[in-house]
């Protein structure tokens, strides 16, 4: 996000992501030839990594083509990572989403470690693509895998106290390096309300295109809410917590002003230094218009109906 060059315009922090453009560009000149020889599963830029059991698959993007696997794992926010955009993959390695678990806590009948592993066998994963929307105006379409936030919710049966649910990143700056400056409050936490954690549309990823996610995409398990600014979607998450009332978020915390807890994709309410009306879709040049919630309003809109979108960001 843009917090700390207060002196960024619009299009300084939507930058073209130029080593892209160069990767493509490289691809089909000098190497051009000799990769299109290759079966296509070789060719740079294609998806890598262990393949996922796709039990079903869910196309939410209207029929948008998918951003190429490239973008989706070398143009990251991961502030634990690095600051920068390419940072996070460069960075990725020091950290082990291996053997991993994730402590749920408070208001359930069922609180508990999961392992990973064992959660991701229990249930069917799914392959679902979704637009998603960055506060700093940018935008993807992005082929996950994972399975709703509601089943597992389901599976720990909250009590009628769990009114929100808080999610928070791994915290081990040997893994994570970018957590020894305090370039924000460590660890990285976010939260929903109960009814937005039990949209359908919410996911748990732990996968892209049918592959296990990459670190730098917040493996081994992020949360993805597509109607809402991606700065929700909280990465490598060690612990999801049950609670009455509503928990702080990283960015509300770092900018007030700047960030709400809703975060709803909402195009008629700017950013204060920037306009949120449109959006460039990476890999492309002209810049579309931000559609309120992202597209999802038919299915989401309802649960804030009642509530100020202009006071509720
Ligand atoms: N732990 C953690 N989660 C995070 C972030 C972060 O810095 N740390 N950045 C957020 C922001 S601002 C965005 S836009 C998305 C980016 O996800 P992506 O890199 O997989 O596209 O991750 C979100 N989750
Ligand atoms: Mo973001």
């Amino acid at each position: 996000m843009a917090r700390f060059r207060p002196d960024l315009r619009e299009r300084d922090v939507t930058p073209e992501p130029l080593w892209l453009r160069r990767r493509e560009f490289l691809a089909l000149g000098a190497a051009g030839a000799a990769a299109l020889a290759l079966p296509r599963s070789a060719r740079a830029g294609d998806p890598t990594g262990q393949a996922l059991p796709v039990a079903k698959k869910i196309e939410k993007a209207g029929g948008e083509e998918p951003t190429k696997w490239d973008a989706i794992t070398t143009y990251n926010n991961f502030y634990e990572l690095g600051a920068d955009k390419a940072d996070p993959a460069r960075n990725a390695g020091s950290l082990r989403p291996r053997p991993w678990t994730v402590a749920i806590e408070g208001e359930v009948r069922k609180p508990g470690n999961l392992d990973v592993d064992a959660l991701m066998k229990s249930f069917p994963l799914e392959e679902r693509i979704y637009r998603m929307r960055c506060v700093e105006a940018w935008s993807m379409v992005i082929p996950w895998v994972g399975f709703p936030l509601a089943d597992l919710v389901k599976r720990v049966e909250p009590t009628s106290k769990a009114r929100y649910v808080a999610f928070q990143t791994l915290l081990d700056p040997e893994q994570l390096p970018g957590q020894r400056r305090r370039v924000l409050e460590w660890p990285y936490v976010e939260g929903l309300r109960i009814d937005e954690a039990t949209h359908p549309l919410a996911l748990l990823a732990v996968g892209l295109y049918g592959r296990v996610l990459p670190n730098q995409d917040g493996a081994p398990l992020r949360l993805v809410v597509p109607w809402k600014y991606g700065f929700k979607g909280a990465k490598s998450i060690v612990k999801i917590r049950f609670q009455e009332e509503q928990p702080p978020t990283t960015w509300n915390r770092m900018a007030p002003d700047e960030y709400g807890f809703y975060a709803n994709v909402n195009p008629d309410v700017d950013h204060p230094r920037w306009s949120q009306a449109r959006e460039r879709r990476i890999g492309e040049f002209f810049r579309r218009k931000t559609l309120p919630f992202n597209g999802y309003a038919d299915e989401v809109a309802s649960l804030y109906a009642g509530l100020d979108l202009r006071k509720n960001y």
